[in-house]
């Protein structure tokens, strides 16, 4: 097709999806009511494409899942991971209640790990596959929607995360020999994939998207390798039995040195993602690679929202057209990073609103740029019309604000430090007085139906903000008590008056905007709403101290005061592209400073600044990795450095790959870190033991993604592993991340469990 979308949202432009998966979880639909409204979700994208100009055959990419892409793959190759036992259907098919129970887990098993998915802050699930596992093909979902909507007249791209990356994303199963890698059945795994190509051409699929953005990332595997696996994976692909074409897309960046042998591979189409990866100056092997095939030239941006430089993307075809290479258009990654439609977003102004480009109009610029290709004089209205609105941008009102420039510019080395670690651990240890192995929790805690409800009310104006600030401080006291009872050693007020732990803050600095409708997925039914950082940022009033200092009357025990820290309010926004990202984390971290200083003028002693995102931004390529560490890890300090000696810097970190980047989180100098571990079985301890980190840390004592309850005796096992490998003075006890997402009855069970075990494993301490 001349002109696609590498993937397209798959929530639902109302998040038709999301409201439809949790209400089969709740038994109020059954499996045939969700599958309808799922195909009723697909017919609508593949409309809509249409309408938007998206008219060949194939050009509406195939992208739909119930919950996760990488789920599909090993849904539909049968990669079952045997402690599940036997969740295949009677006709040897995944149904959907064996595919949640792969992500969701049961009452035995834990779910399959959840993991970020390359630099987004989309998260996938991780498959497990052992030198035993046998792969066959276990599911025919991709095939049926295919089919459905091939019956209303559109057809579609079939969309499968290609074998490479399915295996390289994947993890070596429990109790696999340590040298086993995923990698090794690759063999094993193809003529599944075959199988299932064969039987997506005889339903009629002209064309099928494998997706291969793992070739874009450094990883375990060196590049020879990778080399060798791909090209031994299309051979075979290639050359399977009436098949329908195929497009291999490498979205994320550029592929480097396997830039050649991917265009080299015998397929139809190679998709590069040519906005943030570069072209080689000199053509010639690249056009004479890809002779007979099309490149799909990913020029518009998937992952972000800003209005594409047309004449800039048009000026990127223009020279590969000239070196004789046959061309496609299409977004960089997949559009599910952004939200359906800007023109949705009638609130904003209409001056904002035509720098954005959401999926809905990333079609359309797919399309003119296609028609570039085919007629340039066609497509030049609609391409200046872009270059004059982006023009617009850098002088507008509030991009640049000299007060915010003056002071970034006025940095100095003495504004990224602190005191010497050891003397702020006496300092805080004299003013909190606090046991071994203090516990806490991450901030939030769960958000009812009732306060979700208060803010909806509030926002429509159907109650005062006195009235919603009232019932905000009731529930701040119940949090509160309950900590209280429960035991806890540092408290948290709950946050229940945050919607997001970034949008709050976006809504509370100038130079950000929120959206109405611009929900994109984070994992399974979950959504976030993105902020847009479009301007310079500035914090004009205090934003959480009058609650901190609330909640701080309410005990005589610590209150944590929490903060979202600069990297993960820029990681999950959309971030202005017109500067660099570390400009825009310094504005962010001074604005945050103020808030800390704020914060301890009124009595909080322990400020809580959360990195979760810190590992997400890191790039993909290892020699792009110091600069962005460099940056980031100044960016926390700077906006962490003002604090007083005797006033406990926290920072929370999601996600267990810890080797990457411990360094970096040594470096943020926070005088404690909580980290997610109980996935991973405490896996980070070894890390944390083997770089000697020498400050308070808090490994998560369990997984809150899931709805299961620890038992003591789990928590205590992981505790006494903890204690094995790092200092028990330097332990804290803490869950695994924030508690917003999960019920009150399962909450109150699994912390009471955290404090009986906490306290057998304090009585075994000598
Ligand atoms: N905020 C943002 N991004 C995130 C997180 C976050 N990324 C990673 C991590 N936390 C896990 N992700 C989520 C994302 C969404 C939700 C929970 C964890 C969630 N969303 C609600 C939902 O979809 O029902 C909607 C939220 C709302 O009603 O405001 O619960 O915390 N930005
Ligand atoms: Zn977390």
């Amino acid at each position: 097709p001349a002109a696609s979308l590498l993937g397209y949202p798959r929530i639902g432009r109302r998040r038709e999806l999301k409201k439809a998966v949790e209400s089969y979880w709740a038994g109020r639909i059954d499996a045939a009511e969700l599958a309808a409204t799922a195909q009723q979700i697909q017919l609508g994208t593949a409309q809509r494409l249409q309408e938007l100009g998206l008219t060949e055959v194939a050009a509406v990419p195939g992208t739909f899942s119930y919950y996760d892409q990488v789920l599909d793959a090993a849904a539909h190759v049968g990669a079952i991971p045997a402690r599940f036992g036997n969740l295949l259907d009677a006709d040897g098919g995944l149904g959907l209640a064996g595919y949640f129970t792969l992500a969701r887990g049961d009452r035995e098993q834990q779910p399959l790990e959840m993991t970020k998915w390359f630099d987004s802050n989309y998260h996938y699930l991780v498959p497990e596959i052992g030198p035993d596992t046998v792969f066959s093909v276990t599911s025919d979902r991709i095939l049926r929607d295919f089919a459905a909507v091939l019956e209303s007249g559109i057809e579609t791209r079939p969309y499968l995360v290609g074998p490479v990356t399915f295996l390289l994303l994947s993890k070596a199963e429990a109790g696999a020999p340590a040298d086993f890698a995923p990698l090794a059945k690759l063999a094993e795994l193809l003529p599944v994939y075959a199988a299932l190509l064969e039987r997506l051409a005889a339903a009629g699929a002209s064309w099928v998207q494998l997706d291969e953005p793992a070739l874009v990332a450094d990883g375990a595997v060196p590049a020879a390798e990778l080399r060798a696996a791909v090209e031994q994976a299309y051979q075979v692909l290639g050359s399977a039995q009436s098949r329908p074409k195929l497009l291999v897309s490498t979205p994320y960046g550029a592929l480097g040195e396997l830039l050649e042998p991917v265009a080299s591979l015998p397929v139809e189409a190679i998709h590069l993602d040519l906005f943030k990866g570069e072209l080689p100056a000199d053509l010639t092997g690249l056009a004479q690679a890809l002779a007979g095939k099309t490149l799909v030239a990913g020029v518009v941006d998937g992952h972000n929202i800003w209005r594409n430089d047309l004449a800039a993307s048009a000026r990127k075809l223009d020279v590969l057209k000239a070196a004789g290479i046959n061309l496609a258009v299409s977004t960089s990654t997949s559009a599910f990073h952004v939200p359906h439609d800007s023109a949705e977003e009638t609130q904003l102004t209409e001056q904002l609103r035509s720098w954005l480009a959401f999926a809905d109009q990333k079609a359309v610029e797919v399309a003119t740029l296609a028609r570039h290709l085919a007629d340039a004089e066609a497509a030049r209205p609609e391409i200046e019309a872009a270059s004059r609105i982006i023009a617009s941008r850098a002088s507008a009102e509030g991009v640049r604000r000299g007060e915010v420039r003056a002071r970034t510019a006025a940095l100095a080395e003495t504004d990224f430090h602190r005191a010497e670690y050891a003397d702020r651990a006496k300092a805080q240890q004299e003013e909190l007085r606090l046991p071994p192995l203090p516990t806490t929790t991450i901030g939030s805690f769960p958000q009812t139906g009732d306060i979700r409800s208060a803010r909806a009310r509030a926002n429509k104006g159907e109650i005062s903000a006195v009235d919603y600030q009232e019932l905000m401080r009731e529930e701040i006291r119940r949090v509160v008590d309950l900590q209280e009872d429960l035991g806890f050693d540092v408290l948290v007020h709950g946050e229940p008056e945050r919607n997001d732990m970034v949008q709050y803050f976006a809504e509370n600095l100038d130079g950000f905007e929120v959206t109405v409708h611009g929900w994109v997925q984070s994992y399974g039914s979950r959504c976030t709403r993105p902020s847009i950082l479009w301007g310079d940022v500035t914090r004009s009033a205090p934003i959480t101290v009058e609650w901190a200092s609330f909640a701080q009357s309410l005990t005589e025990k610590p209150m944590k005061g929490m903060l979202t820290g600069p990297v993960t309010i820029l990681a999950w926004s959309f971030v202005r592209d017109d500067q660099p990202l570390a400009d825009t984390a310094n504005q962010v971290a001074l604005a945050l400073r103020d808030e800390i200083a704020d914060l301890e003028t009124a009595g909080i002693k322990i400020i809580q600044v959360d990195e979760p995102a810190l590992r997400e931004l890191l790039p993909l390529r290892k020699a792009d990795q110091p600069e962005y560490l460099a940056w980031s890890v100044r960016a926390f300090r700077l906006a962490t450095s003002g604090a007083a000696t005797g006033t406990q810097i926290h920072t929370h970190l999601c996600y267990s790959e810890f080797g990457v980047v411990i360094d970096a989180i040594d470096g943020l100098d926070a005088d404690v870190t909580s980290i997610e571990a109980a996935r991973s079985r405490m896996e980070v301890v070894n890390d944390l033991q083997s770089h000697g980190f020498s400050r308070g840390v808090g490994p998560g004592v369990y997984d809150i993604h899931s709805p299961r309850v620890p038992g003591q005796q789990e928590v205590t096992e992981l505790l006494q592993t903890a204690v094995a490998h790092v200092p028990a003075r330097q332990l804290w006890v803490n869950p695994d991340c924030g508690l917003k997402t999960r019920g009150y009855a399962e909450t109150e069970e699994s912390l009471r469990n955290l404090v009986a075990a906490t306290r057998e494993v304090r009585a075994q301490l000598v």
